[in-house]
């Protein structure tokens, strides 16, 4: 039996996204040597550059350091380390089915370097079950694993979801607290003794299929919450009632904060996971399907609206503000407002004027549409007949209400009310 906490001198980071090159960096700047193994050339030299291949808040000068003083290197081939911490995108396939290839390619990559008493730290989001599916994996390619022991004897493992919202990833990777599901109770003391060292919020500890369900209930919690504030959106429009004052009412009552209505649920987390627990109990969540119907449905309605706006005018110009998924970030995947300034695009009965002031180019599968031009907020403002405003930017929202006096405003976003 290996001893219950061990010190770290390496680590070596699967994945080297929006969470695994973060935490990667603060591992490192704590002093520990980390390896991060991405399968994207152009991603490991970048990052061996000493730069950050994303958008994140003060990213960029924490990969300077720990790249110049050597903590953290990266390549396209995991080294051998103490801890394995995988951090690899988990989508969904057809049908809104899990698609664990990354994770099953990580541990195939790993598989031949694990040492005995090593600990696997799964962060990706995952479905109930993942993390023990995983050490089969593993000891499928490692029978030697097994028969020392397995999972908990032989080696650790883990899962520990990450939390970390866009725009503020370093403060919370630090600050907010921690779920950690070991295999075994000592997997998850072993565990935390890694995040105690950068981890400043509480790490609490469980099994792993509850931490697994936990992480995907905090996203279905809000996607539900997000799809409640939608709902009432659509109901104020058909009775011409003020959703944004209603909502700025109702959370007067001391027990009641609903969110606020939007486009649709954009990005890789909170429109994907909640199918992770319908694809594990389909029967016993409706309301969680109901949800994501509903935030899905959004654009389609958001359209509906900006068309029939714009049937008044014979070659209308629309200015879609904002691409992406969010305010303040650069990240257009899975964006509502891209989906919407795409199906308006398309039907080349409209100029359509694209604002995203964190681009500095169209995405191509907009740049190939002839009537689409990337332009400044002020031109916009200035001629086009429709005004949709998808995303929340902080520079839309300093709009003076003057520019807006004689143009037809669908505001997704409720800031110029
Ligand atoms: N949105 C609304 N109305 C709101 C809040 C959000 O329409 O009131 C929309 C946003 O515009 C966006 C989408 O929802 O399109 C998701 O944005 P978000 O800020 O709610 O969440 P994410 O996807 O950036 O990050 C979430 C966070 N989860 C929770 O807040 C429960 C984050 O803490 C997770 O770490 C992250 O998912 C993840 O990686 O799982």
């Amino acid at each position: 039996m290996i001893s219950e906490v061990s010190t770290f001198k390496s680590i070596c980071v699967v994945g080297l996204g929006y969470i695994g090159l973060p935490t990667a960096a603060l591992f490192a700047k704590s002093g520990i040597q980390v390896h991060g193994y991405d399968i994207n050339a152009n991603t490991v030299k970048t990052i061996n550059e000493g730069q950050a291949h994303i958008q994140e808040v003060d990213l960029d000068g924490l990969i300077q350091g720990v790249i110049s003083n050597g903590l953290l290197k990266a390549a396209t081939k995991p080294v051998s380390a103490d801890v394995y911490l995988i951090s690899v995108p988990t989508p969904f396939k057809e049908n809104h089915k899990p698609d664990l290839t990354y994770i099953k390619n990580a541990i195939r990559d790993i598989a031949p370097l694990v040492k005995e008493g090593d600990l696997i730290i799964l962060e990706s989001t995952i479905p109930p079950g993942t993390t023990k599916e995983m050490c089969h994996w593993l000891e499928e390619k490692r029978p030697d694993l097994k028969k020392a022991g397995g999972v908990g004897i032989a080696y650790h493992a883990a899962h520990c979801p990450e939390r970390v919202l866009p725009g503020r990833i370093l403060i919370e990777l630090v600050q907010n607290d921690r779920i950690i599901g070991g295999i075994t109770n000592q997997c998850a003391e072993k565990a935390r003794s890694l995040y105690e060292i950068v981890v400043r919020g509480e790490c609490f500890l469980t099994n792993s299929q509850t931490a697994e369900l936990a992480k995907l209930s905090e996203n279905a919690f809000r996607d539900i919450n997000i799809a409640y504030a939608n709902e009432l959106s659509l109901i104020a429009s058909q009775l011409d009632i003020d959703v944004k004052e209603l909502i700025h009412l109702a959370n007067k009552h001391p027990r009641v904060n609903i969110l606020n209505p939007g486009p649709g649920v954009g990005g890789h987390c909170i429109a994907v996971d909640p199918w992770f627990i319908v694809d594990a109990a389909p029967e016993n969540s409706p309301l969680i399907q109901t949800a994501r119907v509903v935030n899905d449905g959004m654009p389609q309605k958001i359209i509906q609206k900006i068309e029939n706006a714009a049937a008044k005018f014979k070659k209308p110009q629309i200015a879609c503000l904002g691409l992406a998924f969010k305010a303040d970030i650069d990240d257009l995947r899975s964006s509502p407002a891209l989906t919407i300034t795409k199906s308006l695009a398309s039907k080349n009965d409209f100029e359509i004027l694209v604002v995203e002031p964190n681009i500095n180019e169209l995405p191509s599968n907009l740049s190939s549409i002839e009537n689409v031009t990337l332009t400044s907020l002020k031109q916009a403002l200035k001629t086009a007949d429709v005004i949709a405003l998808l995303v929340d930017h902080t520079p839309f929202k300093r709009v003076s209400k003057n520019l807006l006096l004689d143009k037809i405003i669908i505001d997704t976003r409720g800031i110029w009310s």
